[in-house]
């Protein structure tokens, strides 16, 4: 009787075991690198350069966790992911965490198991078109065929935008981004609609002749877009969202991977908590008091990372907008670290 109890009890153990997932950091340094599901390449957020080295905000943001992590931005290892595939590999364990033009919705947030842990990109949907098409506001769009992504937000939110303004449109859904892209590329739909990113991105990397397109004006919802995580590891959650609050702490502050080290000798209490000169931060976070300091130098701050892979300093060209820092009329609005 007693050995039977036993038994089902070890058995009830074993499987209980077996459900609950591994603490994603032991994972993460058994691996010895960060698994980031990304875009299937998606110039200026993630996709890989003439080298084969993936490359962009969403990728800096994976590099700065690896950098948290590790000390070594490069311990990283990139999954390419479609819109439709996202979810289920972050879901399965496939990888550590979603860095890949998210949008966060409350449905996202709470019935998919995964949580957001931060935006790195405020951004809205709008509406790409060739000039040659005529049509200088979204409005004239009535009656358009319209390409769109599978398994994004964008299909849903360009319904209800559509209905509430008595405009009438055939949708083109396809699956992989190439081929959509091909697809807007070869006239088989008039109009392409994502976020504004992505347009920008399409245009400038994409089409033969970005001149020969444009974005129109209206921007018909809010995309705030940010790195997502499993549900049930707040200490993981915790360290995504400290890594991308500290990257743009670190731009509100001045220190950038230019200067880093000159500010470890700074006076602010700020800057010196920052980069751990004066500790805590990293043991609440169980990782090094360098944490911080690691990611500015290797990565640098948001706003480098933004005027390098998306703005000045990038083909894409796109403006700070909400993306510029609280203080300078933006969103971006870090959490301090202290
Ligand atoms: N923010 C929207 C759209 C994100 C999205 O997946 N956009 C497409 C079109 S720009 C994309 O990134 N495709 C790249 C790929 O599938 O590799 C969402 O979260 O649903």
């Amino acid at each position: 009787m007693n050995i039977a109890k036993g038994l089902i009890g070890a058995a009830l153990l074993a499987a209980a075991a077996q459900g609950a997932q591994a603490a994603t950091l032991d994972v993460v340094r058994q691996r010895g690198a960060v698994a980031c599901g990304t875009t299937t390449g998606f110039a200026g957020f993630s996709a890989p350069d003439a080298q084969g080295k993936w490359q962009g905000l969403d990728v800096d943001l994976c590099r700065a966790i690896a950098a948290a992590v590790f000390g070594d931005a490069n311990k990283i290892k990139v999954v390419p992911l479609n819109s439709q595939q996202r979810f289920t590999a972050l879901q399965s364990g496939e990888v550590d965490v979603l860095t890949r033009n998210t949008t966060v919705t409350q449905q996202r947030d709470t019935a998919l198991g995964i949580i957001h842990a931060g935006i790195n990109f405020y951004d809205g949907q709008g509406f790409l078109v060739p000039k040659s098409l005529g049509v200088k506001s979204a409005k004239e769009i009535n009656g358009a065929t319209i390409c769109l992504q599978t398994g994004t937000s964008n299909e849903n939110t360009l319904a209800d935008w559509a209905r509430a303004n008595n405009v009438s449109y055939k949708p083109v859904v396809i699956e992989t981004f190439n081929e959509v892209v091909n697809a807007f590329a070869a006239g088989r739909c008039d109009v392409f609609s994502t976020d504004a990113s992505g347009l920008a991105s399409i245009r400038i990397s994409k089409l033969q002749n970005p001149d020969d397109y444009v974005v129109l004006p209206e921007i018909i919802s809010k995309e705030p877009l940010g790195p997502f995580v499993r549900q049930g590891d707040d200490a993981w959650l915790n360290i995504v969202r400290w890594s991308l609050s500290a990257m743009i702490e670190a731009e509100e502050y001045g220190v950038s991977s230019v200067n880093v080290d000159e500010q470890t000798k700074s006076a602010n209490p700020n800057i010196k908590r920052i980069l751990g000169v004066t500790p805590g931060s990293g043991a609440n976070l169980g990782l090094d008091e360098k944490w911080a300091y690691n990611i500015v130098k290797q990565v640098g701050n948001y706003g480098e990372s933004f005027e390098r892979n998306v703005g000045q300093g990038s083909p894409l060209k796109i403006k700070r907008g909400l993306n510029a820092q609280w203080t300078q009329g933006g969103l971006m609005y870090a959490l301090p670290i202290r």
